[in-house]
């Protein structure tokens, strides 16, 4: 079986089931601000003053920085994104903005706590800290410490579906993304904090691999229909997308990897299914994370896990000036102001495609914010 999560580094050919973090004598919390940080401006601010931002080649990549110059000084009402992920770590980056959602893992022999479904997310296991960068990636604090995450306004529902191994099941996927959207689910309560954007840097195990999965894909078309945008990660195979759930789903805006040079790392999948490239590194460059469980409170994970919520952050910016965007009108905007790619393509093999080019948060705000302010917008 392969495994649905990308494991932090390097990137061992296939492995069987999926590495471990490398271990560290002990979990760190995010840097410290250098002395009580004098008065953060409130609002957006062009160039973060967060330690990490430095290193953050991937905000630079997709000018993240020429869309906050945008919203400079703005407040604007909180837009919730749902990482559907191994589940919620305390974040000194998200604070109350990470809300806990719903343990979905109903296998108690993957679950870890010794029990089904029930209301505590809490991620479990050495691939916990895969749903803490997520969300890290989407919405981290412009707060003078750690990592500067895309729409530091945004609210994060962690919702767990993958279980210690790391593996996520079709059926508990379909019912964690109908409920994040606001669905109801037999058995579960009702979601408090309906998501506008479901983030999936994952795919179902425990199928095969040769298409959209049937009880995925009706939950994708039914959240779709509510208004919410389903974002997933390629996978890591080098292999064409098509046959992964979500990645090969329709309604689903499906995002690879691009390296920091803009072209295909060789782990990346491609093909028709992929919208868009966003940055997700290359072993040995990844992208640049705060994390509780990396040493110094630092992480430099690849995979197209983590170029997956760099599309979520910015469609979260753009439902944040444009709360009348439908899924149709998102993807519509994300994918024709991306930046092309050298020469028209990511990959020398005009096969392996990665759809419009990279994620360009500025192209892609100022497109939005040239559409009228008001109701339901888009198709
Ligand atoms: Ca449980
Ligand atoms: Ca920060």
């Amino acid at each position: 079986m392969a495994p649905a999560l990308p494991e932090l580094s390097p990137l061992p050919p296939r492995p069987a089931t999926l590495p471990a973090l490398t271990p560290t004598s002990t979990l760190t919390p995010v840097p410290a601000a250098t002395p009580a940080s004098p008065a953060l401006p409130a609002g957006f601010v062009a160039t973060p003053t967060d330690p990490l931002y430095a290193r953050q080649w991937n905000l630079r990549a997709i000018r993240a920085g020429g869309a906050w110059a945008l919203l400079r000084g703005q407040t604007l009402a909180p837009v919730t994104v749902a990482v559907l992920d191994t589940g919620y770590v305390p974040s000194a980056e998200l604070g109350a903005r990470l809300v806990p959602g719903y343990d979905f893992v109903s296998d108690p022999a993957r679950s870890g706590d010794g029990d089904g479904r029930d209301r505590d997310p809490a991620a479990l296991g050495a691939y916990a800290y895969h749903g803490e960068v997520i969300a890290g990636i989407v919405a981290a604090a412009h707060d003078g410490r750690g990592m500067a995450g895309l729409d530091p306004q945004a609210r994060v529902l962690a919702v767990r579906v993958a279980g210690t191994d790391g593996m996520i099941a079709p059926q508990d996927l379909a019912d964690a993304l109908r409920w994040a959207a606001g669905l109801p689910v037999a058995g579960v309560p009702a979601n408090p904090a309906p998501a506008r954007i479901l983030n999936l840097s994952l795919y179902a195990d425990f199928v095969p691999l040769t298409g959209c999965d049937a009880r995925v894909q009706a939950a994708v078309d039914a959240v779709t229909a509510r208004g919410a945008l389903v974002v997933a990660g390629a996978a890591n195979d080098g292999a064409d997308s098509r046959g992964y759930s979500p990645a090969g789903c329709r309604n689903v805006l499906t995002v690879t990897s691009a390296t920091e040079a803009g072209t295909r790392p060789a782990y990346a999948n491609w093909g028709r299914s992929v919208a868009l490239a966003a940055p997700g590194g290359e072993p040995g460059h990844g992208v640049v994370v705060s994390s509780v469980s990396g040493p110094g409170g630092v992480r430099e994970p690849n995979g197209t896990s983590f170029a997956a919520p760099h599309a979520s952050g910015v469609a979260a910016l753009l439902l944040a000036v444009r709360p009348g965007l439908t899924p149709a009108a998102l993807r519509d905007l994300l994918t024709r102001t991306a930046t092309p790619f050298a020469g028209g393509r990511c990959d020398p093999d005009a096969l392996k495609s990665c759809g419009s080019g990279t994620l360009n948060a500025e192209a892609a705000l100022r497109a939005a914010l040239a559409l009228p302010a008001g109701n339901r917008t888009g198709r």
